[in-house]
């Protein structure tokens, strides 16, 4: 089945939102298959970013990753990439819809809480970036019946 990696950045953290964030995959019917709280070295964020290098915010946002501990995570569940990044909201907090994690819980482009993969080729390659095979656990939920007609 699809899954997607998720990180809680520093400020969710922080802010106390790691349940709040949480809670809203969790609702939605998508499956945790792996978590923990991480102090990112500076490799580990240079390789997330790697795609904005080039970008005139890549050291500020680098520098906010390993400033302070995030919580890596991997979901799983149907359509589960694109149905996060609607669950996350739009990049710029401001612009982000009420009722998504940025648009209720943030204000600033470099404080925008959380991260979601992009696309599936995205999720593969960040899921192999954060986490070792053996760190992610398949299991089925006792409520499958309950959200899937098949
Ligand atoms: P995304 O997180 O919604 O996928 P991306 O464009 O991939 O957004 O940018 C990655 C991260 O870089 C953003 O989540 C945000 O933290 C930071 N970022 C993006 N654009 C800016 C900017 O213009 N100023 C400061 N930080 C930015
Ligand atoms: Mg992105």
């Amino acid at each position: 089945m699809e899954r997607t990696f998720i990180m809680i950045k520093p400020d969710g953290v922080q802010r106390g939102l790691i349940g709040e964030i949480v809670k809203r995959f969790e609702t939605k019917g998508f499956t945790l298959v792996g978590m923990k709280l991480v102090a990112v070295s500076q490799e580990l964020a240079e390789q997330h970013y790697d795609v904005h290098k080039e970008r005139p915010f890549f050291a500020g946002l680098v520098k906010f990753i390993t400033s302070s501990p995030v919580v890596a995570m991997v979901w799983q569940g149907d359509g589960i990439v694109a149905s996060a990044r609607k669950i996350i909201g739009a990049t710029n907090p401001l612009a982000s819809d009420p009722g998504t994690i940025r648009g209720d819980y943030g204000i600033d482009v470099g404080r925008n809480l959380i991260h979601g993969s992009d696309a599936i080729e995205t999720a593969q390659r960040e899921i192999a970036l954060w986490f070792p095979e053996d760190e992610l656990v398949s299991w089925e939920s006792h409520t499958k019946s309950w959200l899937y007609e098949k």
